[in-house]
């Protein structure tokens, strides 16, 4: 059926964290939401959607998401790149939205239905110190969460006024940094490995064998010190590793998978198809966590997914804070309705979120479940979104003690 989209807006709201949000209109007047979210480019996004692909997709059939997707892929030649991927995947889950809310039915029954009841979670444990991460974990446990991130500061052995900052932490600690331009941090990988292999003794001692743990390297390691490391970690059964290596280089990955069964997980820095495609049908990895923001949205993700199954590999989106509930209710409709689903990221959401955001989505026992509100589920208070303004950051900066930029 023809349904012409009225009108593409871009909404950008920061509750807590900074969100970009696109509204698409039809012009029988049914709206659906995306997440354009890239942290720390949300206005490089917001200029895409805004001033080039805005004016191009008004008139467009709404009900032709596949098109519309190839279209803004193939069609504009020079393509990919995590700018112009989460523009697109803005418009494509805002397009589905429309799509569910139009057939009455949630984004999981439009994709296959159910293939299960609930999806397992896992959540961000932080320490500033060791024995604050391993209390961190314990309480977890109590509250039913069954699988956690383990992630901790480390002082220097030199300069203890110096920590080394884990993957992406807002806890404040003592660095370089100036403010939100000049973020930059202190790294020596050696320091880390030798205080993550201790670290991860104390906390599997402490936790036993009733929580998963997950460790996020974030490409910080060269090939042969991942490979030593996820050799060391096999003894303390990891769910898996993240980001062992920097992401591109795959021969690297290989190397990793050669020396060690600790499973590894890797995709957040993916943007299309062809950047997994040899990782996965040489499966060098288990789970594919591709961010459905940076991916291009809902229709690239399902096809990625179906072509990890093909290769026995499981899925463990990428569900940070910095993604907006739009996307994160996108990652579970597609958790609970793929046959190859793994585990889903998540976070302990902030109060000040549900202002402006209605979560469709509950946490209890460490699994996941969803409403069966028509698309994607998620409401959203524009009037309240306008009050919390955004704010301009950026992402930090790490380098060693020659001064060297080292990977964040
Ligand atoms: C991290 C992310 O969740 C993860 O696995 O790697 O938190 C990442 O650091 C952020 O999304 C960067 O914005
Ligand atoms: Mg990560």
């Amino acid at each position: 059926m023809e349904m012409k989209i009225r009108e593409i807006k871009t909404i950008l709201t920061s509750p807590g964290r900074n969100y970009l949000i696109v509204k698409v209109t039809t012009e029988n007047g049914i709206t659906g939401y995306g997440d354009a979210t890239l942290n720390g480019r949300e206005l490089a996004v917001q200029s895409v959607i805004d001033n080039y692909l805005r004016d191009w997709l008004v008139g467009y059939n709404a009900d032709r998401i596949t098109d519309i997707w190839q279209m803004v892929f193939r069609g504009t030649y020079w393509r990919g790149g995590p700018v112009f991927m989460t523009a697109l995947a803005g418009i494509d889950m805002a397009l589905w939205d429309i799509k569910g809310k139009r057939a009455h039915m949630p984004l999981y029954s439009l994709i296959g239905g159910r293939c299960r009841d609930r999806a397992a979670v896992y959540y961000h444990a932080h320490g500033t110190k060791r024995d604050e991460l391993i209390k961190r974990a314990k309480e977890m446990i109590k509250t039913g969460i069954k699988a956690i991130r383990y992630s901790f500061d480390i002082k220097d052995m030199h300069d203890q006024n110096v920590f080394y900052r884990q993957p992406h932490q807002d806890i404040k600690i003592k660095r370089i940094e100036t403010d939100a331009i000049k973020n930059e941090g202190m790294w020596d990988s050696e320091v880390y490995i030798k205080n993550l292999l201790e670290t991860t003794q104390e906390l599997r001692n402490a936790v036993g064998t009733s929580m998963e743990l997950i460790h996020d390297v974030h490409g910080r390691l060269t090939p042969i010190q991942a490979a030593r490391l996820a050799k060391e970690l096999e003894k303390y059964s990891l769910y898996f590793l993240e980001d062992p290596v920097d992401s591109n280089d795959k021969n690297g990955l290989q190397l990793v998978r050669n020396n060690s069964s600790t499973p590894i997980a890797i995709g957040e820095l993916f943007n299309t198809i062809f950047d997994c495609e040899y990782i996965l049908t040489n499966r060098l990895v288990d789970y594919i966590r591709v961010d459905i923001s940076h991916f291009g949205g809902i229709t690239p993700v399902l096809q990625i997914s179906n072509f990890a199954d093909v290769h026995s590999i499981k899925t463990a989106f990428h569900g940070p804070s910095d993604i907006s509930p739009f996307a994160h209710a996108a990652n579970i409709h597609i958790d609970l309705s793929i046959p190859n689903f793994g585990i889903q990221e998540t976070f302990e959401t902030d109060a000040v979120l549900e202002d402006v955001f209605d979560l469709p989505y509950c946490y209890k026992d460490g699994f996941i479940t969803i409403t069966d509100r028509p698309g994607l589920g998620v409401g959203f208070n524009e009037e309240a979104a306008q009050t919390y303004r955004y704010k301009k950051r950026y992402l930090p900066i790490l380098r060693d003690d020659m001064g060297s930029v080292h990977n964040w």
